[in-house]
């Protein structure tokens, strides 16, 4: 059942209420609780809309006939964006949302690059157009992103070895990769860091691939469990999957040391295991994209062979475009060619072809010398402001604290999070009481707050840390 436009202005014509409930409301119930409703209006309404097909016989058959779908129950909302959903019903002043990692400016507000504004005059002075892009992307795209990643005159990328798809940000990257996992290396253990991103889990198991966990963060020294992590490593059956945070760890802001990078590659080497990165935060870590690729450039010298998971989301605040690319690096060009094919074909049912608009960002962005200068700087510019309110966050718990805890995790956790050891019964009273939203797990988004709002934040923290 849907109504059309005209069917709700003539419907409103009628002496109905504002609005009329839509095709995902299409219950009696609904109906009933709808004000002003009035059987006998309502059939005229429809009658007169619909005089081919009375709208009133096919709202009983909605509403007498069993679902198909009938057993379905609620799902549980979403752990990150279901705290923006949240965070938008509350009406308190004081609100904070740090739960979301999505960059903003010193007031608070969400952040269009410059670069990108530049991007978009040009995209639009040269009239591009919107035909549908090949199914692996808009080249020149697919040749900016490879090259950020690996280098521009990485050795794979001129032997033709590196199998680059344009796909839908970071998430569709993951999820095609996870979808040529189950169909070409069956049977796999997927091990994600404990903890991880979220959302890593529902992808592997969407898309049917078996994960498990491997030791990440150590709570007694809020810092990598290193021991743990090559243990876990170690322990796993030959030729698993290694998803791997190339820089910036979400949940943690913990990296492992270039020196632990390298025992990391030894042991996967050692293990033949295939690593998956997961690059979302790519120039966000450190503020430079050289430094935050070499994890991912490490492995690809050494010759292994793997996947890699871009996102643009962050660090070109390219969110909502849905902008990033799945990579994957192989011994010979021709087995390369044929992984293309494949995720090719993989795409064409998933989604058919990638978007546009943000491939031609990203294109133009990195293809022009000077609007790539001035994007590095605005990064830095953005990864700066994200540890200048880490100090002043530092010295504002510092202030309020009488326990004399140690708070230099916070400035030395990097990306955009932090994660605090609040427990959550701790991070409930930080919502319920102070109206600071955040994941359960503790973590906190220091994108999203600034240096005005700090103070509050450490007022938050102390009352919770010392009261539950
Ligand atoms: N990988 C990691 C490690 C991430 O943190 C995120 C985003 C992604 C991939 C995917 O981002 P795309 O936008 O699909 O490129 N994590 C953020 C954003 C919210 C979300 O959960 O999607 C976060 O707050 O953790």
């Amino acid at each position: 059942m849907a109504f059309s436009a005209t069917a709700q202005r003539a419907a409103l014509a009628q002496g109905f209420a504002t609005s009329i409930p839509s095709a995902d409301q299409p219950s009696k119930a609904s109906f009933a609780a709808f004000s002003g409703f009035r059987p006998v209006a309502l059939k005229k309404a429809a009658l007169d809309l619909h005089s081919a097909k009375p709208a009133r016989v096919s709202m009983q058959a909605v509403a007498t006939k069993a679902s198909a779908f009938e057993s379905i129950t609620q799902a549980p909302p979403d752990p990150i964006l279901g705290v923006s959903e949240a965070f938008k019903a509350d009406t308190s002043s004081d609100k904070l949302n740090l739960g979301v990692g999505a960059y903003r400016t010193e007031d608070i507000k969400p952040y269009v690059l410059d670069v990108v504004k530049k991007a978009e005059k040009l995209m639009l002075e040269n009239g591009e157009n919107k035909e549908y892009l090949p199914i692996e992307g808009l080249a020149d795209f697919n040749k900016a992103t490879v090259a950020l990643l690996l280098g521009s005159d990485n050795k794979a990328v001129k032997d033709g070895r590196v199998a680059t798809i344009q796909s839908l940000s970071g998430t569709g990257s993951l999820r095609l990769g996870a979808a040529f996992l189950a169909r070409f290396y069956p049977g796999r253990t997927v091990f994600l860091s404990n903890p991880t991103w979220g959302n890593h889990k529902n992808i592997f198991a969407d898309a049917g691939v078996e994960w498990k966990e491997y030791r990440y963060f150590n709570p007694a020294t809020i810092g990598l469990d290193f021991e743990g992590m090559m243990a876990d490593i170690e322990a796993a059956p030959n030729g698993s999957v290694i998803v791997l945070h190339g820089c910036a760890h979400n949940p943690t802001g913990i990296d492992p040391t270039p020196e632990q990078w390298s025992k990391i590659a030894d042991l996967i080497e050692k293990k033949n295991h295939l690593p998956f990165f997961d690059v979302a935060y790519q120039g966000f870590a450190s503020g430079s994209l050289d430094e935050d690729a070499a994890s991912v450039r490490l492995f690809v010298e050494r010759g292994f062979e793997l996947l890699v998971a871009q996102s643009y989301s962050k660090n070109l605040g390219l969110y909502a475009e849905r902008i990033g690319a799945l990579n994957a690096v192989l011994p010979t060009a021709d087995l390369a060619t044929k992984v293309k094919s494949q995720l090719k074909r993989l795409a064409r049912a998933l989604y058919s072809n990638p978007p546009v608009h943000g491939a031609r960002i990203v294109a133009y962005v990195v293809g022009n010398n000077d609007i790539f200068d001035e994007w590095k700087q605005e990064m830095a510019g953005m990864a700066g402001r994200i540890q200048a309110v880490r100090a002043t966050l530092v010295e504002e718990l510092k202030k309020r604290d009488t326990k004399g805890r140690d708070w230099s995790f916070i400035t030395s956790q990097i990306g955009m999070f932090s994660f605090t050891g609040l427990k959550p019964a701790q991070v409930e009273n930080m919502t319920k009481k102070w109206h600071v939203y955040m994941t359960k797990d503790g973590r906190i988004s220091l994108a999203g707050l600034n240096k005005a709002r700090a103070g509050y934040l450490a007022d938050a923290m102390i009352d919770s840390f010392d009261n539950f």
